[in-house]
């Protein structure tokens, strides 16, 4: 009996992929460069379903019935080419490669441009959802050749999370668009992160609350419009105690948060795309900032006002409504970056089946994201989510909440990158005048790089060490 499909690389996201494919009831050749752990995944979860093991290259390609479905679940960069080049002269055309690691979305182009001469489908499959999601149904993002989804969707909507009976699985784009939106998750998983650090910073320190009771607070948000898998785990954590100290875990901690790259990933792609994704980049910045122990160390003794907490009530609710509008903006910007990308590189994403399959299986998943999916079907010409009807109306609403907020955490010397920059990004939308203006002057001073202006076509210079004509650039 041939496989269905074929896993490589058996470590832990690649064990779970091929049990969730054999306990969906598909024949699954495994297989792995270290011949020891295909054995151990069988002789401990064979009794799940069929695998089919296979020691070598030949006999794993042997295995798969055609068009051949191979997913390589290797750590990301020089392993996954190793993979690719082992296998793919094994390979015919019409068979595929699923690339299912955290690949950088530029490197998966590179592939499938590659593997497209030789006929071989080459699929950048964003996974997310951690182990667990990979074992029990994940949110998957695949690119590449659209016809390559007809063989393998009905395999990933299988074992793909489930929200309303629609699978968290979409054909997302070409060559590495699956890719690029597995990387904009996480840089919006990183901004999401951030902000209820931020909001649990601000209960803690302005309202005085214990980490035990901001857990309270958390659970009181997550049966509302903020419901989400990180609202979730956010009140868990807090409420843990350890066990060495009897201490908040939280305490115990130390305060230096680590990053794998996808987040940075986002930035640097903003940057090359132009597009202002502040929340991110904050999210980023913070976590970088934390780490630097000599910075921290240096500033240590610098001035700050006294943090005198205030018990009130309605500051939680203040927090709720800043987190909430703070999250939108995030959002919107990830959405924007997404858009710039597809219209970049044609991909023609479907922004709103990308909030569809984020509903669930993935790390951001929430409620929330309903709204968004909402928000293109109503339009999906939309230019920024900040401006859809439910969006712009949370928003008025939050307004006021979210300024004291950050006014207060101004005031109390507590740092909020995430709040002010989501809430400075909607003030410049907004304004009806940037000093934008006023750094065209500066640069066409010092530099003639020239303006335009408000009443007439054309680029101007002025001559500012000669009279300071205005002259036609
Ligand atoms: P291993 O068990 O033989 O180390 C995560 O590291 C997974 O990627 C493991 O299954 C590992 O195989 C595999 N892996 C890492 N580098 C590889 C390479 N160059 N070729 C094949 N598999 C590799």
């Amino acid at each position: 009996q041939k496989a269905q499909i074929g896993v490589t690389g058996l470590a832990t996201m690649g064990r779970n992929l091929a049990r969730n494919l054999a306990r969906r009831g598909h024949t699954v050749a495994v297989h792995n460069r270290t011949a020891a752990r295909t054995k151990a995944l069988v002789e401990e979860f064979g009794h799940e379903g069929t695998f089919v093991p296979a020691e070598t290259a030949e006999e794993f390609v042997a295995a798969l019935e055609r068009p051949r479905r191979l997913v390589v679940m290797v750590k990301a960069g020089a392993a996954t080419d190793a993979v690719i080049d082992e296998f793919a002269p094994l390979l015919e055309p019409g068979d595929m490669i699923v690339d299912g690691g955290n690949a950088h979305f530029a490197d998966t182009r590179r592939r499938e441009a590659a593997l497209r001469e030789r006929g071989v489908h080459f699929v950048g499959a964003g996974i997310s959802g951690g182990e667990e999601g990979a074992l029990n149904g994940p949110s998957i993002m695949p690119g590449g050749p659209a016809e390559s989804y007809e063989a393998l969707g009905p395999l990933l909507e299988s074992i793909a999370a489930n929200v309303d009976g629609v699978p968290c699985v979409t054909h997302i784009g070409p060559d590495g668009a699956g890719h690029f939106v597995k990387m904009v998750h996480n840089g919006i998983e990183y901004a999401d992160m951030q902000l209820i650090a931020e909001s649990y910073d601000l209960l803690r320190h302005a309202a005085g609350l214990s980490p035990a009771e901001i857990a309270e607070v958390f659970r009181t948000w997550n049966t509302g419009r903020l419901e989400s898998y990180l609202i979730e785990i956010t009140a868990e954590v807090l409420a843990h105690t350890d066990a060495a100290t009897g201490e908040p875990f939280v305490d115990v901690v130390l305060d230096r948060a680590e990053q794998k790259g996808t987040g940075r990933w986002t930035v640097q792609t903003a940057l090359d795309l132009g597009v202002p994704v502040g929340g991110i980049a904050e999210a980023v910045f913070a976590r970088s900032v934390s780490g630097h122990a000599d910075l921290r160390e240096a500033a240590r003794d610098l001035p700050g006002p006294a943090r005198e907490a205030t018990k009130d009530a309605a500051f939680a609710d203040a927090v709720e409504r800043a987190l909430y509008a703070s999250k939108i903006v995030a959002y919107a910007q990830g959405f924007h970056q997404i858009q710039a990308a597809s219209a970049e590189y044609g991909w023609d994403v479907d922004l709103g089946a990308v909030a569809t399959i984020w509903r669930g299986g993935c790390i951001i998943r929430a409620r929330f994201l309903d709204r968004i999916r909402a928000a293109y079907e109503a339009d999906p010409r939309t230019v920024t989510l900040l401006t859809d009807g439910y969006f712009a109306e949370a928003l008025a609403e939050a307004q006021d909440a979210w300024r004291g907020v950050v006014a207060t955490a101004a005031r109390l010397g507590i740092p909020t990158p995430g709040f002010s920059s989501a809430l400075a990004y909607y003030d410049s939308l907004r304004a009806e005048r940037l000093p934008a203006a006023l750094t065209q002057g500066q640069r066409d001073f010092f530099g003639a790089h020239t303006y335009r202006r408000v009443d007439r076509e054309g680029a101007f210079h002025t001559l500012w060490s000669d009279g300071r004509r205005e002259v036609e650039a």
